[in-house]
């Protein structure tokens, strides 16, 4: 967007708003207020709350602080404020009610739409290129992702539909691929609306690696269950293997065996047998970590996964995504809810990296084994609520989006971060081992 006029930014600004809230209404028009206003899991907030906690920050951040026009409404900000009410606390806040909820949002996107219409653009750091409209898009996609997995945890029959993807596949790939050693540009400094985390772009060494070439499949780690994987204490950390008895961990979260013995997964509301060869998904860090130690393998670091995404072997450049700079489009990767289930291993050949490395955008959030940690010379932008305030703890980084993230909310730097024993989240992973000197 940093090219574009200042009309068609605007304009760019208001399908990107529009994309957002067709999705959101989407998914809280495909249940009934009391299945909105209900919680689905102690993990997750009722569907209403994001909704009304969605246009909320809209209005502090496009109506208050770029538009400087009066509150909407600031007595609710408290209780939409992530931070003073824990996910299972919600369910319990005078919440406004779904006709109230779709009122305020609608009230709040016609203000933001005024604003947009005569802000000045590129008149600071906060409207440059659009940023606190980008933000604002990536914060609603983001939580309608979060919504997505709070409609995975409904028991309550199916509400979303779509098609298996059926893209095209490459055959024949090999196992895994080779990165040689070497510096490259990690985070970014001139992506207009990268997040203050992805900031600034900075040189970093890799040693020599091998990535896996696709997403682990579900018959991969079958072959790990079925080898007694969850019940020896080798191959988990010892937070792990801690995790592993407390949760009663023995299998990804969704999976059952029926009387056969075959497994199955509950998926939104329905049951799919479990596919071998697509990418496994619902699974914690310390499963993933796990299935690595067993494999004879380890989790990529977050840098060699960036590189892996976003090295340009030829040019020795860092690109946007793995098969250039061109926006995501339904032949690169599977995302933006377009399906409800990961593609099979090898798909999207049109998406892989130069190397030959596939599927790093969309399908599965990846855990890596980095902590979520600052770029040297990070400055917290906006505001300290967005990553400064979750920076040395234990969180995870996941990387490259998944069936569930919108285009909007993922490219080749984004940072995705949780705990390591959370698995309600679209998340697989791939492994790695090094290449040692050559
Ligand atoms: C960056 C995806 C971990 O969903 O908790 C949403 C994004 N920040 N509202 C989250 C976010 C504030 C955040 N993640
Ligand atoms: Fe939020």
């Amino acid at each position: 967007p940093t090219t574009l006029t200042d009309d068609a930014l605007r304009q760019h600004i208001a399908a990107e708003l529009d994309r957002a809230r067709q999705r959101t209404s989407a998914l809280a028009d495909a249940v009934d207020e009391q299945d909105l206003v209900s919680q689905h899991s102690p993990l997750m907030s009722p569907l209403v709350w994001d909704y009304a906690h969605i246009a909320n920050q809209e209005e502090i951040w496009l109506v208050r602080d770029v538009g400087r026009h009066d509150a909407v409404r600031s007595d609710i900000d408290d209780m939409y404020d992530a931070f003073q009410n824990a996910r299972a606390d919600r369910p319990a806040l005078p919440l406004l009610s779904p006709v109230q909820t779709r009122g305020y949002v609608a009230q709040v996107r016609d203000k933001v739409l005024d604003v947009l219409n005569s802000a000045r653009l590129n008149a600071d750091p906060l409207t440059q290129a659009g940023f606190a409209f980008g933000m604002v898009v990536q914060h609603e996609q983001q939580h309608d992702e979060t919504m997505l997995a709070t409609h995975q945890l409904r028991r309550t029959g199916p509400a979303l539909h779509a098609p298996t993807p059926a893209p095209d596949r490459a055959t024949g790939l090999p196992a895994e691929i080779f990165l040689p050693a070497g510096g490259f540009t990690m985070g970014t400094s001139t992506e207009a609306w990268a997040l203050d985390n992805e900031r600034p772009a900075h040189e970093v060494q890799v040693d020599a690696f091998f990535l896996d070439t696709t997403p682990v499949t579900n018959g991969q780690f079958a072959a790990f269950l079925d080898a007694g994987g969850y019940d020896d204490e080798r191959w988990w950390s010892v937070g792990g293997w801690a995790h592993r008895h407390r949760a009663n961990l023995s299998a990804p979260l969704f999976w059952f065996r029926n009387d056969n013995g075959d497994w199955y997964r509950r998926s939104f509301g329905t049951v799919l047998p479990v596919a071998a060869d697509e990418p496994v998904v619902h699974v914690c860090y310390y499963e993933a970590e796990a299935y690595a130690a067993w494999a004879g393998r380890r989790l990529p670091t977050e840098a060699e996964w960036e590189k892996a995404a976003r090295w340009d072997p030829d040019t020795q450049r860092s690109r946007r995504y793995p098969w250039g700079d061109a926006d995501p489009t339904p032949v690169h990767a599977n995302l933006g809810q377009q399906h409800l289930r990961p593609a099979l291993a090898g798909s999207y050949p049109a998406g892989a990296s130069p190397l030959g490395v596939h599927q790093l955008m969309g399908d599965v959030w990846e855990w890596t084994s980095s902590t979520l940690s600052a770029y040297p010379g990070f400055r917290p932008f906006p505001y300290d609520e967005y990553t400064k305030v979750f920076l040395g703890s234990d969180y995870r980084v996941l990387r490259g989006g998944s069936f569930g993230t919108d285009r909007a909310a993922c490219r080749g730097t984004f940072r995705n971060w949780d705990y390591p024993i959370r698995r309600q989240i679209f998340a697989g992973f791939r492994t790695a081992r090094n290449a040692g000197r050559a």
